[in-house]
């Protein structure tokens, strides 16, 4: 992504890292900002799908929605802080990095994502769904193993 110098390979990649955490932050933030800016999309009827996190479950209601626009509601009841990552699942369990303790999200097709949600917080994203199955999770190190994934149908 980045050329790394030699001298100075640890901190380029560490900030290499980091914009690639950004980047998950900033494009769903992005296009809620787009939304907001244009009538049609922003007045078009969309799913509201509610998603509760906590130590270490994800609830996600409806589970099976249609096609289309969609909004994520993502509550978080605490007492950690807490984000969420949606994919299109692969059927099997998501691969796992060296670590053994966070998903290896590169690997996966990534749809949407919020960052860090406080204790108590919530955070909107709004996006438009293709039909399949969904994984949504949590990739603090360890709370996916610890429960924190949940599954959306579209159709
Ligand atoms: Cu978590």
């Amino acid at each position: 992504m980045f050329f790394v110098p030699a001298s100075d390979g640890t901190r380029m990649r560490r900030l290499s890292s980091w914009l690639g955490r950004l980047s998950l932050v900033v494009l769903p933030v992005l296009f809620l900002v787009g939304c907001a800016e244009t009538d049609t999309v922003s007045r078009a009827p969309h799913t509201l799908v509610h998603i509760s996190e906590k130590d270490f479950r994800i609830v996600v209601e409806p589970g099976r929605i249609p096609a289309g626009d969609v909004e994520l509601v993502v509550r978080n009841q605490g007492p950690d802080t807490h984000e969420l990552i949606m994919v299109r699942s692969s059927g099997s369990q998501p691969p796992l990095r060296r670590d053994g303790l966070t998903v290896d999200e590169e690997a996966l097709h990534e749809v949407g994502a919020v960052d860090g949600v406080d204790p108590h917080g919530v955070q909107r994203v709004r996006l438009r769904l293709a039909p399949g199955r969904y994984e949504l999770f949590c990739n603090m190190a360890g709370h996916f193993m610890a429960g924190m994934h949940g599954e959306l149908v579209v159709d």
